[in-house]
C-alpha cells in the first residue's frame, strides 16, 4: 500500500487515458501512470551556503536545499514525483535526473531538452518513477562546477514489497578538491584535468562528511547498502575488510546477486551500486573500508565499528533477490549494430596506433577497410582545428562543444527497435559511458559474454578495452551518450542519439 494518498483523477490522467484509446492497438513500451499514481510533491532549491566537510572549519560550497548532499529524495515504484526548482544560484543550472527512464522533456539537458534555468527562475520537473532502484540526481548545466561545488542528492525508488534488511543505508561518495585553507579550489576546467583523469579530488566525504569516528553496525546485523559515486572523476574500488559484500543492482537495475570481483566494489562516476552486507565481525571490533582503486593511493574511507549488542550470532537467511523492473528485452538477432570509438586525451594518438584504430573514427572507423594507418595520417584536419580550440576527446572522431546549444545527433536510433552499440576505448583512460533515458544490457567485454547481461545506465571502460551494449530505443527524443568524468565530457566526450 502507497504511504501517500491516491490523488482524485486529474486532468492529465484524463487526456493520457483519452489518448491510449485513440491509439488503439498501439501499446506505449514504457507503462504509462495508472490513473491512481499517488504524487510525491519536493522543492529543491538550489543557493550557494556552507558545509562542514571536515572538521573543523565550513567550506563554502553550492547546495541544494542548504546541503550536500541535497536531501534524499524517496518513492514508491509507480508513483509520480513533481520537484520544483528553485535556481538562487548566480547563472543557469538545469537538474537531471541520472538513469532513470523518463519523458525527453524532463530530462533537464540545457538547450536540449529544455531552455536553462536562469538565474532567479522555477522550472517544475514531473515524471513517473518506472524502475525501482537508486538513482541520483545533478545539474548538466557546466556539470564540472556545479556538480564539483556539491550540488547533488540522491533519488531512491522503493520496491513495492521491500527487501528484507535490518537497515537501509545510502552512502552517497562526494569527492572534492580542498585548497589549504579548506576552501574549494577554484581551478575548475584547467587543461591538466581535461586530458588526463579529470579532477580527482582530495577529500573523499560520505553523504557530505568525513567520518573518522566511523560507521557503527551490530554484528549479525543484514544492511542494503546503496553507493552512489557523486564524484566528478574519481572512480572507486572498494574493499570491505574481511566481509563479503553480495552486489544485488548495479545503477538500479537487479543483478543475479553475485560476490565482486576478488572482493572489490568498483564504481567509475556516476555510478550506483546496492550491496547486501552482512555484519560478520565480532563486537566490539573495527575493519576498515579501503579504497584500492589508484595504486599507491590507497586510503581508508571509514570504520565499520561493531557496537551495541549482538542482533544475532550469525547472518540471516533471507532471499536476496529483487524483482526485474518493467525494462524491454533486446533481441540480440533482429539488432541493428553501431560502432563508437573513444578517442584522444593524453597519450591518446600512442594508444589509438597500438590498437590499430584511427583517430578519424567518422572517415575510418574500426569496420572501415584499409586497417592501420600511419601515425602522420591518423588525424583529420577537422580533429586538428577542434584540438587546437580546445577540443581533448573525441566520439567518432567528433569533439563536441559544451556549451553548444544545437548539438546535432550522432546517431539516429530507429524507435522500438533493438541496437547493439559496440564500444572501443582507444584511449589510456577509464571512461565511465553514460547513456540518457534508457538502461542497456553490457553483453560482452573484449569479445567474452558477460556473466551477468547486468543492466546499467553507465558503463566503466577500461583503457583499450572493447565492450558491447544492447537495449531497446523505446523512448523518444535526442538523448545524451557522454562520459561522465565530468572534465572529459566539458573536453567534448559527448555526442546525441536521437531516438525517433
Ligand atoms: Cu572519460
Amino acid at each position: 500500500m502507497s504511504r501517500y494518498p491516491a490523488p482524485a483523477l486529474t486532468r492529465r490522467a484524463l487526456l493520457a487515458s483519452a489518448a491510449a484509446s485513440a491509439a488503439g492497438a498501439m501499446l506505449p513500451l514504457l507503462p504509462a501512470s495508472p490513473a491512481t499514481a499517488a504524487m510525491r510533491d519536493v522543492s529543491l532549491r538550489a543557493a550557494a551556503g556552507r558545509v562542514r566537510l571536515a572538521t573543523p572549519g565550513e567550506t563554502a560550497a553550492w547546495l541544494y536545499n542548504g546541503t550536500a548532499p541535497g536531501p534524499e529524495i524517496r518513492l514508491r515504484q509507480g508513483e509520480r514525483l513533481r520537484v520544483t526548482v528553485d535556481n538562487a544560484l548566480a547563472e543557469e543550472t538545469t537538474v537531471h535526473w541520472h538513469g532513470l527512464r523518463l519523458p525527453n522533456a524532463m530530462d533537464g539537458v540545457p538547450h536540449l531538452t529544455q531552455k536553462p534555468i536562469g538565474a532567479g527562475e522555477r522550472f517544475v520537473y514531473e515524471f513517473d518513477a518506472i524502475d525501482a532502484g537508486t538513482f541520483w540526481y545533478h545539474p548538466h548545466q557546466k556539470s564540472s562546477e556545479q556538480v564539483g561545488r556539491g550540488l547533488y542528492g540522491p533519488l531512491i525508488i522503493e520496491e513495492p514489497e521491500p527487501l528484507r534488511v535490518d537497515r537501509d543505508v545510502t552512502w552517497m561518495l562526494g569527492d572534492w578538491r580542498l585548497t589549504k585553507s579548506g576552501e574549494i579550489s577554484e581551478d575548475f576546467g584547467n587543461r591538466h584535468d581535461i586530458h588526463h583523469n579529470g579532477r580527482v579530488g582530495n577529500t573523499v566525504t560520505i553523504n557530505g562528511r568525513r567520518v573518522p569516528d566511523g560507521f557503527a553496525v551490530r554484528k549479525g546485523e543484514r544492511i542494503r547498502l546503496r553507493l552512489i559515486n557523486a564524484a566528478n572523476a574519481r572512480i572507486f574500488s572498494l574493499d570491505f575488510a574481511g566481509h563479503e559484500p553480495i552486489v544485488i543492482a548495479l545503477d538500479g537495475q537487479p543483478v543475479t546477486p553475485h560476490a565482486p570481483e576478488k572482493g572489490l566494489v568498483v564504481l567509475g562516476a556516476a555510478m550506483r551500486v546496492d550491496l547486501i552486507l552482512d555484519m560478520t565481525g565480532t563486537a566490539g571490533s573495527r575493519a576498515a573500508v579501503t579504497d584500492r582503486f589508484y595504486e599507491g593511493l590507497e586510503y581508508k574511507l571509514v570504520d565499520l565499528v561493531y557496537d551495541g549488542t549482538p542482533l544475532r550470532e550469525r547472518a540471516p537467511d533471507w532471499p536476496l533477490g529483487l524483482p526485474a523492473n518493467p525494462l524491454p528485452e533486446p533481441d540480440l538477432k533482429a539488432a541493428s549494430r553501431n560502432e563508437v570509438l573513444f578517442s584522444g586525451g593524453m597519450m591518446g594518438e600512442m594508444v589509438a596506433e597500438e590498437m590499430g584504430e584511427t583517430m578519424g573514427g567518422e572517415m575510418m572507423g574500426p569496420g572501415a577497410p584499409g586497417g592501420r594507418m600511419s601515425h602522420a595520417h591518423s588525424m583529420t584536419g577537422g580533429m586538428m582545428a577542434m584540438m587546437n580550440s580546445g577540443a581533448a576527446w573525441f566520439i567518432n572522431g567528433v569533439a563536441a562543444d559544451e556549451s553548444g546549444h544545437d548539438m546535432k545527433p550522432m546517431l539516429t536510433l530507429e524507435r522500438n527497435r533493438s541496437h547493439v552499440i559496440a564500444m572501443t576505448n582507444a584511449t589510456a583512460w577509464h571512461h565511465p559511458i553514460h547513456l540518457h533515458g534508457h538502461s542497456f544490457r553490457v553483453i560482452s567485454r573484449n569479445g567474452q559474454p558477460t556473466r551477468h547481461r547486468e543492466w546499467q545506465d553507465t558503463v566503466l571502460l577500461s583503457p583499450r578495452e572493447k565492450l558491447e551494449i544492447a537495449f531497446v530505443a523505446d523512448n523518444p527524443g535526442d538523448w545524451m551518450f557522454h562520459c561522465h568524468v565530468l572534465e572529459h565530457q566539458a573536453g567534448g566526450m559527448m555526442a546525441v542519439f536521437r531516438v525517433a
